[in-house]
């Protein structure tokens, strides 16, 4: 066996002993999908760095600039489909109730992987339509939902946004205030609630399997070290090192869309 089968094989041999697991993924799970990621080579945006626009004093400065980022976010996101990675997580998570998924991800490619498998499967056995998904934990909230800045009223919004000029940007239907997508810029707390989810899930978790975070972004990053200290184990997936590899009981050094599918494949019940 190879060094590669070899983590490959202890990974799942973690897995499949595991009764409790927690699926964490960052940006890379979507990269193949061709979602850009943050801090990759393929930047995410011009010249801007995510601390710049990802941020609410950004918006209050030049909101129609923030907005320009987002919407040609939405477009693109729109217009990619979840990859084999995606698909895998899915098929591992339906019908298990001790496995979730906790994205920083603000796209909804776990979403409709869940959606996709379900209808398959809905059609072949009436059975499956019972074991709806649950949908993913978002961390940092979605790109397709909305908050207003005054009233604070929060909705789903999937029309194209216009961020020509400032007048055009999305306004509260209830006191017409600017609209800002719903989503945690750097500098805003997560939804506390979420997070004590996300942190009881890594807390109870015989195993975190984290797949393409850079793991840098707190207090994300620091969710798997709940598990490593309440004894689970820690699997990674990432091509490359990050600040959690040192931790992990194994790395997998690989693209999500490669070697996640294999992972569980034979895991499926
Ligand atoms: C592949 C792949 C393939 C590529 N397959 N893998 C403690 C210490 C220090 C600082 C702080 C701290 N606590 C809080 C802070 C401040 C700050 C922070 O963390 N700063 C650090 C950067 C230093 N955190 C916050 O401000 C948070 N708020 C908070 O904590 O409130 C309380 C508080 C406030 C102030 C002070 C103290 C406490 C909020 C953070 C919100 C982050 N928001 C964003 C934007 C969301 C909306 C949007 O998308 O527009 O979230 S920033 C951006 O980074 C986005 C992502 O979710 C997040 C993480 O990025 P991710 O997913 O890891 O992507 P990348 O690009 O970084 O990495 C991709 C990885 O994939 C790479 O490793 C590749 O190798 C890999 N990869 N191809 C598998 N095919
Ligand atoms: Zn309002």
């Amino acid at each position: 066996m190879t060094r590669s089968e070899d983590d490959l094989e202890r990974a799942r041999s973690l897995l499949r002993s595991a009764d409790t697991v927690v699926i964490l993924t960052g940006a890379g799970v979507s990269a193949e999908s061709g979602v850009p990621t943050f801090r990759g080579d393929d930047g995410l945006w011009k010249q801007f760095r995510p601390e710049q626009l990802a941020n609410p004093d950004a918006f209050r400065r030049d909101p129609r600039l923030v907005w320009e980022w987002y919407a040609w976010r939405r477009e693109k996101v729109a217009a990619c489909d979840p990859n084999p990675a995606h698909h895998a997580l899915a098929r591992f998570t339906l019908g298990r109730d001790r496995t979730r998924i906790v994205t920083q991800n603000v796209d909804d490619l776990h979403l409709r992987a869940a959606r996709a498998l379900v209808t398959e499967e809905g059609e072949t056995s009436p059975a499956a339509e019972s074991h709806d998904p649950a949908p993913p934990l978002q961390l940092h909230g979605s790109l397709f939902h909305v908050r207003c800045t005054r009233c604070n009223q929060r909705h789903e919004y999937r029309d194209p946004v216009d961020a020509e000029s400032q007048d055009a940007l999305p306004r509260c239907q209830r006191c017409d205030s600017l609209l800002r997508p719903d989503v945690v810029w750097f500098g805003e707390s997560l939804d506390p609630r979420i997070l004590e989810t996300a942190g009881r899930w890594c807390r109870a978790a015989d195993v975190a399997l984290v797949v393409g975070t850079s793991s840098v972004v707190e207090p994300a990053a620091s969710l798997p070290r709940h598990t490593t200290r309440s004894g689970g184990a820690l699997i990674e997936v990432n091509p490359e090192e990050t600040p959690l590899t040192t931790l992990a009981d194994v790395s997998l050094h690989a693209r999500a869309g490669e070697v996640v599918p294999g992972l569980l494949g034979g895991l499926v019940e």
